[in-house]
C-alpha cells in the first residue's frame, strides 16, 4: 500500500511538472518591442537593464515587459536574451 501511494504522489508531481510547463509555453506567446525601435535584438535586453540601475526613465512601462508576468525585473532582459537565442523564456 505504502508503495501504491509514493507511485500516486510521484503521478501528481510529474502531472504538476507537465502542466506548469504547458503554462510557461503559453506565456511565452507574448513578446514586447522594450526599447520601440521595430526590431528585437539585444539592445533591448541592455535598455531593459538601464531602465533596472536607474538611468533613464521610460513613457511606456508596459513594452519593458517583455515576458508578460506584469512585472520589470531581470527576468525580463534574459527573457529577451533567451528569445534572441531561440529558447524557451
Ligand atoms: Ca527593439
Ligand atoms: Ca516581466
Amino acid at each position: 500500500m505504502k508503495k501504491i501511494f509514493k507511485s500516486l504522489i510521484g503521478g501528481v508531481v510529474l502531472a504538476s511538472m507537465a502542466v506548469s510547463s504547458l503554462a510557461v509555453s503559453a506565456a511565452n506567446t507574448h513578446t514586447t518591442d522594450p526599447n520601440g525601435n521595430g526590431i528585437i535584438d539585444i539592445a533591448d535586453a541592455v535598455y531593459v537593464s538601464g531602465y533596472l540601475h536607474g538611468n533613464y526613465e521610460v513613457s511606456d512601462i508596459y513594452a519593458l515587459d517583455f515576458n508578460g508576468d506584469l512585472l520589470v525585473d531581470d527576468y525580463d532582459s534574459l527573457a529577451i536574451q533567451r528569445y534572441l537565442a531561440k529558447m524557451d523564456y
